[in-house]
Parts: structure tokens; C-alpha cells; sequence
């Protein structure tokens, strides 16, 4: 079996294991508050800091870089905003700069043996900068010149499509628009993005499903749900806004269901921080125990949810049976839906005794659940990473979508589908274009509002990038912000890919790793935040992005940018697109960037749902039409809403074998490292921990608090992580977790999920054994 040679592309060792100690009570409450202050006031600035964080999520201010959980349509806080909303615009606000002289101190080796943590630290990015072939540090470039040199390794390549042009989530509707036609005006569709390892199964299983890549519900069905499920998803750590939202569902009666394997402590105890600013509640609130989220706790294995769902159903239809007539909506499955006799079929023929054991779910806890869905008389069924990073995560959403629309809940109030989105604009960047397989419609229109042809050949997602990069189909890597290289699956494999390209371009705000393991020459091109004023030619400009309910926002920055030398996003790619298209384009490329009204009037004549866009937006917000939602119309290719029946995926897991999950701390976004604690799970000092069942340990020969490498082999491939402290928690057995992206190196570059082709985060099968030193 061949083991990667030295690490060199992961994230170094740490010099100090973790700490463990006592995880929070509950979610959010005090302590929240206090490290909002202490993040936004340490590294900002008291009065820098209070400016920027009244202005997030207001209509007149900028939203926030975190999530994607919407703001309310009407009336706001003053502090619209939660514990790590306010990191991460404290995170972009940072007062060190990462400048010429930084570089000139640190070659690039000496960088790659800093933490992540370390180098978003640094501050913020404040001038391109070029790593010349051959060289050992960063040197100053001028923009133009950069444009340059990205323009003629591109005008080099044999083919476009031996470019690749990648999108991370925080990018701006108007910055978006843009770069997807400069990369089809170049030529390609090669248009990987986050989402390709983020909800990519949801848009896949919900588009058969259904007719729409998304979810179907709002903010005010919150407020009517009976039920809610909340599967696979942190909410408390990653979308802690959702909390209030869940909270006053929870007032207004709804019941709550959290299906995890760990024990989370967002979906359990929660304790409203805007309680605190409210002199009635806030005593209450602080000598309370919070209020209590979720009503039901289902405690799945890895990747049992699929099975856990089918058994939920079949309580049902044995309900059903009993009582003809008294679980499901009959009326609805006939005139919206195909496919209900299959899955009724596949209920009847699938035993208990599997699903127990493909969920490790006991049927009276199964049977809890069901009863009440059953009382429930609207349901929606959040879910996020758990559900989206599994080998078979199509079927298993499919599957709840199957469970919503056994008693129609789907297009009405109260009820539906909600993927939670992660990126602030990873929904918008979708509809924008940014997606390596647009439909032909689609580019039909953006053909004719810029009269050229579009490529129609497919392009390169995520996972297809990397393999053609390590096998030298592409050449040249460009990044609209992100992290491509610790995000991605295999961190050695996909850091060799990037090592044999001859560019590698990124445009970022922070310091990360993907810019210390490069192609021959690499480029940082730094750009403006989403907190900081955007001033061009013709004035200030505003942004708009998606949230995950389809709504419209604007968003407007505030703060001085970081330096003059930066660029916003749209003017980058204007640039960039004059410098490689030349004359040969049909766009005014430098009065869209000047003038950002103009790239929406484009955006309007191209994007169903967005016409009138300019004078919408200036209204306020808007949403996009979403048919199921508002008409209960299936755009499939039955012109109903499916059921799709799924075989229970067999667990393929061997002897001394355990199933690892990737996931976050309370300390990160994504790959960004705020801090090194992760208090809702007690841990502190460090990120290398892996959890696992007590007995587990025991019977490993391992003890808490050892150092253990983990080793995943697959397809003749060795892949090992170094140095993880044991850490015992209530997950089941045979499960353990680790972090993201420290374990990134573990999960294989071809174990992905069936039709998405998301890498399986979620899934990947290791040994642990004592750590090798
Ligand atoms: N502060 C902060 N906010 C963020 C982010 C961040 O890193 N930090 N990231 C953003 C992004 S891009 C995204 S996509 C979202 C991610 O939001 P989440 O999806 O909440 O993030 P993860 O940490 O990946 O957590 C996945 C959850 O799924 C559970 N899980 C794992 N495997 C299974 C399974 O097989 N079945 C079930 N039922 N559950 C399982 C894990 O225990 C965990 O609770 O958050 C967004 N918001
Ligand atoms: N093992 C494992 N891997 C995962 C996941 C997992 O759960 N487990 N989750 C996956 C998911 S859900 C996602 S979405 C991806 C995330 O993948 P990415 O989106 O690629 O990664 P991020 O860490 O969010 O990117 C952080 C970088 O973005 C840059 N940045 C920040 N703000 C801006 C901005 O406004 N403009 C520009 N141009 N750049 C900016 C900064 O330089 C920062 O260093 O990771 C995936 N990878
Ligand atoms: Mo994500």
C-alpha cells in the first residue's frame, strides 16, 4: 500500500494537546455575549468594533458574512447578530496587516509550518503579491501586472478548458454575475464551487424530487410549524440565529425533534442573548437553566439516517393501515405526486430488524418520533452537513423528502423542505450561474443578452478539478475566495494537484493555506471585505446576496477598507476579464465594475425571478419565486413531486474499523480558525482531538487523553493523521469525529456521494491506533 510522502500540504502538528474540560450547559446565555465583546473589542477596536457590529444585518448596513439563516423581514434588533457572526466580522476588521514587509520576513516554508490559526492571526491581506518560480517569498506585484501575467497563462493554454475557476460562498451576487461570464466568455464551464462539498446532494435530490435545488420554506412557517426535525445540523454553533427562530416556534407550540449522533448542545438548551439587553428578562435568563429546544433526541449511527427515516414511515403506514385515511394525505399524493405505491411497496417489504440496525435506533424511540410527525399538522425538516456528506446522501434526502410528503407537507404554511445553507451567498452564487452545469436555458439567455455562445460542454466540479490538476488536464487555478486546499477531500492529493499547475491565483481577505502550497507561480490578489465601504467611479456601491430561504438582501459596507491598494470583487474580475479577453469581448467591462446598477440591470434581463431588480433591491428585499412554495407546481420531468424509494446502503465497515465524521468547533468558520477552544463540547487549547465512545476506547487499549494516529486505506492508498488526542463523549459505537479541516487529509479523493459527487466528510472509515512516537 502506498503512504503519501512526508506531509507537507496538511496543517501542521500542534505543540500543546487539547485540554478537555466541562461543555457548556446551554447554548449561547452570557458567556456568548462576553465573547462577542472580547472577540469584536480585542482585535478591532472598541469603537470600530460597536460601529460595525450595530450595522450587520440591518437593511441599511451589510449582512452578515457568517450563515445564511435569513434576517427577519420586519422589524430588527438593534443587534442582529449572534457570538460568531460578530467573529467573523471582527475576523475581516482585524487591525494587523499581512503586507510586503510580513513577506519579505517569512518564506513561504517557514509559513507552511505555522497553525491556521496562526496565519489568520496575521491580519488582513493588503497588496497582490506573486511567488515568482523558483522563489522562495512572496514578492509585490502591481495589479496591472498581475492581470497580466494571469492573462497570458491563460492565453497560453492549449484549451480554456484546461483552466479551472473556483467560488467560494461569501462572493456577492454582482461579483458572481460577473466572473461566470468572464470564465464562459474565455471559454469554459469550469466552475467549481463550495457547494460542490457543502449541499450539493440537497440541490440534487430536491431538483428530481421536487423541480427546485431548494428549500421550500420561509421564516413565518417557523412561526406555524407543528413540528420541526432538525437533522445532521449544529445550529447552536453554525447557524445560532436559527436558535431564536427555534425558540419562538418552540412558544408558539411547535415540537421539536433533533436527529445527531452526538449530543448537541444548540438543539437542547438555549439562552436568548438579546434576553440580556431586556432588563424583565434578564435576570430570568441568566438564573435559569435556558429554554429547552428539542423535545426528542434520535441518536443515530454515522450515515443510519436513511434507514431511521424509512422506519419513521413504516410506524406510519401501519398507522395508516389500522386507519385508513387518518395518517396520510391521500388527496395530496394523487394530484401532486408519482411514486407513493413504490415506497409504500418498499416500506412493507423492508424488516424492522434492519432498520434497527442500519439506524442503531430502537424502535420505541423510532416509534416517539413517528407519533409525532403523526399529531403534527404541519412539519419541516431542516437539515445540513450530516445528511449532505454521506456516500448514498441523495437517497437519504430523498427519503425526507418522502416522509414530508406522505401527509403533504410541502407548499403549505407550516411546512416543507429547509436545507440550511452554509455561506452567506453560496444559494446566490447558484442562481448567479456559478455552477459547472448551468442548464442550456439558462445560458440560452445569458447567450443573448451579450450576444456570444456560451460553451455547453460540462465543466469541472470540485473533486473533477482536483483529479484533472494532479493528472495535468488543467494548468492554471484561479480561486474567488476561499480555501480550495484544506476545504477539499485528500489534502495531499489535491496540494500535489495544485503543486503541478503552472498558476494558481487567489483572490482572498485572509492569509490561508492555499496560498503557501502553489503552482510554479502563484498570485494573492487581495480584495475588500464585505463590512468595508465600496467606492468606485460612480459612487458608493451596494452588493446583494441570497439567503437560504431565497430572499434578496442588500448589502452595504461600512468600514474604511484595510487599505487603498484593495479591489473590490466585480472590479477584480472586470480587469481580469479586459486583460484576457481584450477587444474580442462584447461586455463594457469597466462601466459594470464602475457601477454596479448596471451589472444588475444585466442580472435582470438573465435571471428568472430578479427582473425590475434595481428598483426591487431599493425597496428592500425581495424573494425569488420558488414554485412548490408558492404554487405547489412541480417542475420535474413527471410535472409532480416524486417519491423515490431507496435501498437501506450497506455498511461496509470491517473489523477494528471505525466511521469518522469531519466537523466544526465553536472557534472556526470553515477553514478560518478564530480560536482554539470548542466550549459547547469541552474542549479547549486545541483542535487535534478525536471522539469516541468510552467503551470503544477501552476496547482499542486505548485511554482518554492518549495520542492515537488515525489511518484511512482506500483504493490501495495510505492516508494518515498524526497525533489526535482521545477524547470520550456520547457518540455511538463504532463512530468517532475529528475537525475540519485538520482530518481533511483523511478522506479519500474518490469516496463520494452517488450523483452529487460531494466528497463523503461525513463518512470516512479509519483505524486508530497509539500515535507512532
Ligand atoms: N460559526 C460557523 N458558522 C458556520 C460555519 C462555520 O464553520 N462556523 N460553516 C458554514 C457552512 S459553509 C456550513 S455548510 C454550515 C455547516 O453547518 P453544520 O452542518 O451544522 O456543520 P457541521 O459541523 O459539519 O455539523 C454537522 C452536524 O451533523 C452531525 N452529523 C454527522 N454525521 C451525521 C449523520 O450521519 N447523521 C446525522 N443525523 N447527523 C450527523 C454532526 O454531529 C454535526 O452536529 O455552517 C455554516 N455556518
Ligand atoms: N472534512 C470536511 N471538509 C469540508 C467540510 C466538512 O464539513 N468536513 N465542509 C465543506 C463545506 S460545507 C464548505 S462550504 C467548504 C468551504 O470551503 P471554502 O469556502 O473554500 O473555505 P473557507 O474556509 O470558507 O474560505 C476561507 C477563506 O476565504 C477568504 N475570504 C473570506 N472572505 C472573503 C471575501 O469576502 N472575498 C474573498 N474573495 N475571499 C474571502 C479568506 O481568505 C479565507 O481564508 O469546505 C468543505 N470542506
Ligand atoms: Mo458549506
Amino acid at each position: 500500500m502506498a503512504e503519501h510522502p512526508a506531509p507537507f500540504a496538511q496543517p501542521p502538528a500542534e505543540s500543546e494537546p487539547p485540554h478537555l474540560g466541562a461543555a457548556s450547559k446551554a447554548a449561547a446565555g452570557l458567556k456568548a455575549v462576553e465573547k462577542t465583546a472580547r472577540f469584536a473589542l480585542a482585535g478591532v477596536g472598541p469603537v470600530k468594533g460597536t460601529k460595525l457590529l450595530l450595522a450587520v444585518n440591518q437593511k441599511d448596513g451589510f449582512d452578515c458574512q457568517s450563515c445564511a439563516w435569513p434576517s427577519p423581514d420586519g422589524e430588527r434588533h438593534t443587534f442582529e447578530f449572534c457570538e460568531n457572526g460578530a467573529k467573523a466580522v471582527a475576523d475581516e476588521a482585524m487591525r494587523g496587516r499581512v503586507d510586503r514587509e510580513f513577506f519579505a520576513a517569512h518564506s513561504v516554508a517557514a509559513l507552511r509550518a505555522e497553525s491556521d490559526y496562526w496565519l489568520n492571526q496575521q491580519g488582513r491581506l493588503v497588496e497582490p503579491m506573486v511567488l515568482r518560480p523558483g522563489a522562495t517569498h512572496y514578492a509585490p506585484i502591481a495589479w496591472d501586472e498581475a492581470f497580466e501575467l494571469i492573462a497570458r497563462e491563460l492565453r497560453a493554454l492549449p484549451t480554456p478548458d484546461a483552466a479551472t475557476f473556483y467560488t467560494s460562498g461569501r462572493t456577492s451576487n454582482e461579483a458572481a454575475f460577473l466572473y461566470q461570464l468572464f470564465v464562459r466568455q474565455f471559454g469554459t464551464n469550469n466552475l467549481p464551487d463550495c457547494s460542490n462539498m457543502c449541499h450539493e446532494s440537497s440541490g440534487a435530490a430536491l431538483g428530481q424530487s421536487i423541480g427546485i435545488g431548494k428549500g421550500t420554506v420561509t421564516m413565518e412557517d417557523f412561526e406555524r410549524a407543528d413540528a420541526i426535525f432538525i437533522i445532521g445540523q449544529n445550529p447552536g454553533t453554525n447557524h445560532p440565529r436559527m436558535l431564536s427562530t427555534l425558540e419562538a416556534a418552540k412558544r408558539a407550540g411547535a415540537t421539536i425533534v433533533s436527529v445527531n449522533p452526538m449530543p448537541e448542545i444548540g438543539t437542547e438548551r438555549f439562552k436568548n442573548p438579546q434576553d440580556f439587553m431586556n432588563p424583565l428578562k434578564a435576570l430570568r435568563t441568566l438564573l435559569g437553566d435556558g429554554t429547552r429546544l428539542s423535545d426528542l433526541w434520535l441518536q443515530p449511527r454515522i450515515n443510519g439516517d436513511l434507514a431511521l427515516f424509512k422506519g419513521i414511515m413504516k410506524e406510519m403506514l401501519a398507522a395508516e393501515d389500522a386507519a385508513p385515511g387518518s395518517v396520510f394525505d391521500h388527496a395530496f399524493i394523487r394530484e401532486h405526486t408519482t411514486g407513493f405505491e413504490a415506497v409504500v411497496a418498499d416500506l412493507r417489504a423492508t424488516t424492522w430488524e434492519d432498520v434497527v440496525t442500519a439506524s442503531g435506533v430502537a424502535r420505541e424511540q423510532i416509534r416517539a418520533a413517528a407519533d409525532i410527525a403523526m399529531r403534527s399538522r404541519a412539519t419541516i425538516c431542516c437539515w445540513a452537513m450530516g445528511l449532505t456528506q454521506q456516500p448514498n446522501s441523495v437517497a437519504t434526502i430523498q427519503t425526507v423528502v418522502n416522509f414530508l410528503l406522505l401527509r403533504g407537507d410541502m407548499g403549505r404554511p407550516g411546512a416543507g423542505a429547509c436545507p440550511v445553507r452554509g455561506h452567506s451567498n453560496v444559494q446566490g452564487d447558484r442562481t448567479m450561474g456559478i455552477f459547472e452545469k448551468m442548464p442550456d436555458a439558462w445560458l440560452d439567455r445569458l447567450d443573448a443578452e451579450f450576444a456570444f455562445k456560451s460553451p455547453r460542454v460540462h465543466g469541472f466540479d470540485t473533486v473533477e478539478a482536483i483529479k484533472a490538476m494532479h493528472d495535468g488536464r488543467v494548468k492554471v487555478f484561479f480561486a474567488m475566495g476561499g480555501n480550495f486546499l484544506s476545504a477539499t477531500p485528500d489534502t495531499e492529493f489535491t496540494g500535489e494537484g495544485l503543486r503541478r499547475c503552472r498558476l494558481t491565483a487567489h483572490v482572498s481577505t485572509k492569509l490561508n493555506r492555499a496560498h503557501l502550497v502553489t503552482g510554479e507561480t502563484a498570485l494573492i490578489l487581495p480584495c475588500l471585505g464585505r463590512s468595508e465601504r465600496d467606492a468606485q467611479a460612480s459612487g458608493e456601491q451596494f452588493v446583494t446576496v441570497e439567503d437560504s430561504m431565497g430572499i434578496v438582501n442588500p448589502s452595504r459596507g461600512k468600514a474604511e477598507p484595510a487599505s487603498n491598494l484593495l479591489l473590490s470583487e466585480p472590479a477584480i474580475v472586470a480587469r481580469l476579464a479586459r486583460a484576457v479577453l481584450g477587444a474580442r469581448s462584447t461586455v463594457a467591462w469597466e462601466r459594470l465594475a464602475d457601477n454596479y446598477d448596471l451589472i444588475r440591470d444585466h442580472i435582470a434581463r438573465v435571471v428568472p425571478g430578479c427582473e425590475d431588480f434595481n428598483a426591487k433591491i431599493r425597496e428592500g428585499i425581495f424573494y425569488l419565486p420558488n414554485a412548490p412554495r408558492d404554487r405547489r407546481e412541480w417542475r420535474t420531468a413527471t410535472g409532480k413531486a416524486n417519491f423515490v424509494a431507496a435501498p437501506i446502503p450497506r455498511r461496509l465497515v470491517g473489523e477494528g474499523e471505525f466511521v469518522m465524521m469531519t466537523i466544526r468547533t465553536h472557534d472556526q468558520f470553515n477553514t478560518t480558525i478564530y480560536g482554539l477552544d470548542d466550549r459547547y463540547r469541552g474542549v479547549f487549547g486545541g483542535r487535534r482531538v478525536v471522539f469516541m465512545h468510552e467503551e470503544d476506547i477501552r476496547a482499542a487499549g486505548l485511554m482518554q487523553g492518549q495520542s492515537v494516529d488515525l489511518t484511512n486505506r482506500h483504493n490501495g492508498v495510505e492516508r494518515v493523521a498524526r497525533g489526535f488526542m482521545v477524547a470520550p463523549y456520547r457518540i455511538p459505537r463504532g463512530c468517532v469525529a475529528t475537525y475540519f479541516p485538520e482530518a481533511n487529509v483523511l478522506v479519500p479523493i474518490d469516496s463520494v456521494a452517488a450523483v452529487s459527487n460531494t466528497p463523503t466528510s461525513k463518512f470516512v472509515i479509519v483505524t486508530i491506533a497509539a500515535a507512532a512516537q
